[in-house]
């Protein structure tokens, strides 16, 4: 029945919306009117969801996001429907393969990494949790940009998602917002007109987000540019059509393309005016929602909660406070206390140079009315510090000798009633360090929210094998309520069980193994161990800890071929700054030790290095499920959370990991038996870095080490350029920031460990089946509640319902 349905929706839409005859359509046609149908489900709970919070006056959560890393949308709709068999269903009957037609979709990637992920399952989860819920964001017209690799080095190109129609979005025309840059402040008693010295209108597109079971249906609204006037008539009748057409460009250049920088901020004016110009068009439009319904603005902390994800929206403290103060007449004092009743804070980083600071020159030019009102924010501030342990010039929004640079992440915290920390150690460490003062002053302020991810993606979606396995077993009330995934725990002591898990994971390295034979032309086994690192390319991330110890692994081999070695799958995948040649250098680093050690008959297959181009939320999805170790090997103290970390440990892949962000807690849930930590701790290595020591004694102490940087060093793996690698050598022997050389006698002494580990299948079976069984807890369900019960004040829906 639901499948007819779905046909002669299906079909309908592919004549009447796409246009195309079904004898004639291709996979994009089938795609495009799939979604379409599929979109027309959703919207139906989408209008309930909506006159259900009108009705009850429910209190709202804004997210406030730079980024949004969603991927594809389609199988995960289809899926919170329960529509996935049905479709597959009338697709068949069709003749039309329903993979191929998923595979089609492309991803939407409005996000770098971990932190616009984030953004996504949280959208996945507030929904899911039945709480009334906005995500807001910039539409990008090109996302992150695609990666390919050519002679080993990464190479990028503009990404084009939107270059066809985006099926999920609903254009918005009447929802638009003027946004003001420049221009001067009038003062007139107490009364401020900021007239802008340009204007540019923020368009609405929303894509309505299901939660599980599609009961409840929030919304993704993203702010596209426009010119407040399409064009010049004058300079076109002149002749003129460049100048005729500037002000659209201009305009449009705010959304053209998400910056492809994690971790360091951009300094450029381009990127202060995307922050402004979607922190505006949110605020506005959640003055205006609240206006429509009430009229009393020192309620608006009852109705509406704002969570500023990162630095990146902190404009939107005084963008609110001067909504309240010039708009509506409220006096400065309320209108701070009311903002920051509303507002609260995520931080995702420690790495200093990552927090944002803007010149206050460029601030004061781009919107001279916010300096103001950050100034009278900051002296509010500063008036109320009494506290004698801390100055003033430790916690003051406005730095420098001349006060000539704006700590954003200052600003966030004082325009906030609550901050937040993604795991305990991060947390913890940000008491200690970048807010150390801050935390003084407001020691309730902190509280900690350690991430989490959707298990509808990234286990139920992405590993259908595993989640069958688990809901025969179990029943499928995990889905919702993952912690139920502990009554698994028993089945690990039973071999059949044991055997079915392993049969799971084999299909999904069989599925893997055929991917990286098409993309790269290497055979893999997939009986060998699986190793797997996947994120952004960074040092603090340290591929080049993974990929020298690859090469101390070659070399053991070289040194004794007819050794039993355990064969292993070394697979990376991840993109770099395309203006951090450190990162890319390491990408080139590990292709051409890959080239060598693939082509090394006396390895044979024992060793494989595998580097797959373009990594994304798609490919993740792949990756994932087919991991028998999962590398989460930072620097100590430097990884704020990961995320990846969960969905590989979920999906049953053993942790090869040090003690930083919230791999400290995947061991408490896990047990220590069941994970493979080495390495300093993050207090280790503050004391060391303190201590100035340098990696050279260190390197000098190791043998293996020290043969792996002569070989590398050398150009072993680098013939066409022999000093190719030699910055990364002396990078380690002179400082050793990362801790590359301090850490790698451990790293490589754990591998061993975890080769033998892997030789007992049936220890091994057991230890994944526990990481699955016990990493419930790492729900983004689970996150979404602590966010509704410590920081918004908001109901949810409540546990297995
Ligand atoms: C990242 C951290 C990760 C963390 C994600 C999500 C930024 C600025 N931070 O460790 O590096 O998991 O945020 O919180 O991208």
């Amino acid at each position: 029945m639901k499948s007819e349905a779905m046909k002669n929706a299906l079909i309908n839409h592919l004549v009447y919306s796409v246009g195309k005859d079904p004898e004639h359509a291709v996979t994009r046609d089938w795609c495009v009117a799939l979604s379409l149908a599929v979109r027309d489900r959703v919207v139906d709970h989408w209008m309930d969801s909506t006159r259900r919070t009108y009705n009850t006056d429910a209190k709202r959560v804004y997210y406030l996001s730079m980024e949004f890393l969603i991927g594809r949308l389609l199988s995960d709709t289809l899926a919170n429907l329960g529509l996935t068999e049905p479709c597959r269903e009338a697709l068949e009957e069709l003749g039309v393969d329903f993979d191929e037609i998923a595979a089609e979709e492309p991803d939407a990637a409005l996000g770098n990494g971990g932190l616009g992920r984030l953004a996504a399952c949280f959208l996945d989860s507030v929904s899911t949790l039945g709480i009334p819920a906005h995500g807001y964001g910039l539409r990008y017209e090109h996302g992150l940009f695609k990666q390919f690799i050519e002679q080993g080095w990464q190479m990028e190109e503009p990404e084009d998602w939107l270059t066809q129609s985006h099926p999920w979005e609903f254009e918005r025309p009447e929802v638009v917002y003027p946004i003001g840059f420049y221009g001067d402040v009038e003062e007139k008693g107490d009364d401020c007109t900021w007239h802008h010295g340009e204007t540019i209108m923020a368009a609405a597109f929303d894509t309505p987000v299901p939660g599980w079971r599609g009961r409840h249906v929030n919304t993704l609204r993203l702010w596209a540019a426009k010119p407040a006037h399409v064009f010049d008539l004058e300079s076109f009748n002149r002749g003129d059509y460049l100048n005729a057409a500037a002000q659209q460009i201009r305009a449009e250049t705010i959304t053209r393309v998400l910056y492809p920088d994690d971790t360091t901020p951009q300094g450029q004016e381009l990127r202060l005016r995307q922050e402004y110009f979607f922190s505006s068009a949110s605020a506005q439009d959640l003055v205006r929602r609240f206006l429509q319904y009430h009229d009393d603005l020192s309620q608006l902390p009852e109705r509406a909660a704002i969570q500023l994800n990162d630095t990146h929206p902190a404009i939107a403290v005084p963008e609110l406070v001067r909504i309240l103060e010039d708009v509506h007449g409220l006096p400065f004092d309320k209108a701070f206390d009311i903002s920051r009743a509303t507002i609260s804070y995520t931080n995702h980083t420690l790495l200093p140079e990552a927090l944002e600071r803007w010149p206050v020159d460029l601030l004061g030019r781009l919107l001279p009315r916010h300096l103001q009102i950050i100034r009278a924010i900051d002296d509010r501030h500063l008036g109320s510090i009494t506290s004698g342990s801390v100055t003033k010039d430790a916690v003051r929004i406005l730095d420098g000798a001349n006060r000539d640079v704006a700590r954003m992440g200052h600003l966030a915290f004082v325009g906030s009633h609550r901050v937040n920390g993604v795991s305990v150690l991060h947390t913890d460490l940000m008491k200690k360090t970048v807010f150390h003062d801050l935390h003084q002053v407001f020691p309730d302020r902190i509280v900690n929210e350690t991430n989490g991810i959707t298990p509808r993606r990234w286990l139920n979606g992405c590993n259908r094998p595993l989640s069958e396995l688990i809901t025969e077993t179990i029943g499928e009330g995990w889905i919702d309520d993952l912690e139920q995934l502990t009554a698994l725990e028993p089945h690990a002591e039973d071999s059949g069980f044991r055997d079915a898990f392993a049969g799971a994971k084999r299909a999904n390295k069989e599925r893997l193994a055929d991917l990286i034979r098409q993309r790269n032309g290497i055979k893999v086994d997939p009986s060998a161990l699986f190793d797997i690192q996947i994120k952004r390319i960074h040092e603090y991330k340290r591929q080049h800890l993974n990929i020298l110890q690859a090469v101390a692994h070659y070399q053991a081999i070289l040194a004794e071929p007819e050794r039993d070695w355990q064969p292993r799958v070394r697979i990376f995948a991840g993109k770099a700054a395309p203006g951090y040649a450190m990162a890319k250098k390491i990408i080139k680093l590990i292709n051409d030790v890959a080239e060598v050690v693939n082509n090394d008959p006396v390895v044979g297959g024992r060793l494989k290095i595998v580097y797959l181009a373009n990594y994304n939320v798609s490919l993740a999805e792949v990756l994932i499920p087919a991991a028998d170790l999962s590398e989460q090997i930072s620097t100590a103290g430097m990884e704020a959370s990961g995320t990846g970390n969960m969905k590989f440990a979920l999906n049953g892949a053993l942790t090869v990991g040090t003690l930083d962000g919230a791999n400290v807690e995947i061991r408490d849930h896990v047990g220590e038996d069941n994970i493979f930590i080495f390495g300093m701790t993050a207090e280790e290595v503050f004391a060391r870095r303190a201590g100035g020591k340098r990696g050279r004694s260190t390197i000098e102490a190791s043998p293996v080490l020290t043969n792996v940087l002569g070989a590398v060093g050398s150009g072993e793996f680098s013939a066409d350029d022999i000093h190719r690698f030699g910055d990364i050598v002396a990078g380690l022997y002179d400082h050793d920031y990362f801790m590359v050389a301090a850490d790698f006698d451990g790293y490589h002494a754990i591998q061993s460990t975890i080769d033998q580990a892997y030789g007992d299948r049936d220890s091994w079976m057991r230890k994944a089946i526990l990481n699955s069984a016990n990493m419930g807890w790492f729900s983004s369900d689970r996150t979404i509640r602590g966010y509704a019960a410590d920081i918004w004040d908001v109901p949810v829906r409540p546990d297995r319902s």
